[in-house]
């Protein structure tokens, strides 16, 4: 096993590192929420950071001709193969060390991945990627729920009924989109035993994104954390309210923090408090009303989406974690 950097835990806001490794020369839209989840990792790391990101909008609109926010290595990989990447560069550091041809000292891995990258086409790589305990690496999920860099296509991970260019509402189906959002850590965790961590994670609560991240990349061995990211462009809102929705996106119960530390699940902020019963879900409505992808919703598609989320909370392990109903004798 390589040395792994020291990155304690971050007590309080006014803790968290100054320096920045995502710095101005990207060209993201206004709000786009993902750009700071690629801050928040990177200032997580710090400077002895390794950083590969498949195509999407993190690859394209941070690498415009000449121009690049990444203050560590970066380099682009194939749209779906975060998980080769991360593997590949662990392995290919750890072999350069043990033959004296690099410095033998700690330095992070991270791959990041997009939905459409991580959820679809790269699903089996990140998968495998799991499977070696030997090397010590992240992958990261930014999740916008869509393939946002070629126009907002519809996406595993793209919500129920949501309009996207691929699933437009029309005179004849209302509603185009019509599969509920693949559930990426609880399958993640349910199937990879050998690894140690996997969370949840959202920009709008920075400080347990930032501790998350600094669990990962200490425990030891492959790792993965997914995070929701609003994105203006694709959720069709004013850019200025991304933070709000990723609280609301937490609040209503419909995105729920949690983390997986050897086989332990903990759920986080507003979720273990709802959890506890010391906080009640806000309606569902307060979020998708705030979005011009469910403008087209009608009361009953609300009504839809409240009983799937209160199904999750209420009947799945976890709660809302696994999708596996818990069945009474
Ligand atoms: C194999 C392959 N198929 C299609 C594309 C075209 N393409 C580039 S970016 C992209 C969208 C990726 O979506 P996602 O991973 O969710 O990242 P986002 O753009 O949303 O940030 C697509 C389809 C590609 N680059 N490679
Ligand atoms: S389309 Fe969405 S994810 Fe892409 S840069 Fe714009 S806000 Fe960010
Ligand atoms: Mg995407």
């Amino acid at each position: 096993m390589t040395q792994m950097v020291d990155l304690p835990q971050v007590r309080g806001v006014k803790n968290i590192p100054i320096e920045e490794m995502f710095t101005s020369g990207h060209r993201t839209c206004q709000g786009c929420e993902s750009a700071l989840t690629m801050r928040l990792m990177v200032k997580a790391a710090g400077d002895r950071t390794i950083v590969t990101g498949s195509t999407g909008c993190m690859y394209v609109a941070n690498t415009t001709y000449y121009t690049s926010p990444w203050v560590v290595p970066w380099m682009h990989t194939q749209l779906g193969s975060s998980g080769a990447a991360a593997t590949g560069t662990a392995a290919g550091l750890k072999a350069l060390m043990r033959k004296g041809k690099v410095k033998d000292e700690p330095i992070n891995v991270i791959s990041f991945c997009g939905d459409g990258g991580g959820i679809d086409m790269g699903l089996s790589g990140i998968s495998a990627s799991l499977t070696h305990p030997e090397y010590n690496h992240l992958v990261l999920l930014y999740d916008n729920e869509s393939y946002a860099n070629t126009d907002i296509q519809v996406s595993g991970s793209s919500p129920w009924g949501a309009n996207s260019t691929f699933s437009p509402p029309g005179k004849v189906h209302r509603i185009m989109n019509t599969r509920w959002k693949k559930n990426m850590v609880g399958m993640l965790a349910a199937g990879h035993p050998d690894c140690r961590y996997l969370a949840t994670s959202c920009g709008s609560y920075g400080l347990d994104m930032t501790n998350k991240l600094r669990r990962a990349l200490t425990i030891g061995g492959p790792t993965f954390i997914h995070s929701i990211d609003p994105c203006p462009k694709g959720w069709d809102y004013d850019p200025k309210f991304s933070h709000e929705l990723g609280m609301l996106a937490v609040e209503t119960g419909l995105w729920v923090l949690y983390e997986i530390v050897d086989g332990e699940l903990f759920l986080n902020g507003p979720s273990k408090a709802i959890a506890k019963g010391m906080k009640q879900r806000r309606p569902v409505e307060e979020y998708l009303s705030r979005q011009g992808r469910f403008a087209h919703f009608t009361e009953e598609d609300t009504k839809f989406v409240q009983s799937k989320v209160d199904d999750m909370w209420e009947r799945w392990w976890g709660p809302g974690v696994i999708p596996i109903n818990v069945k009474e004798d």
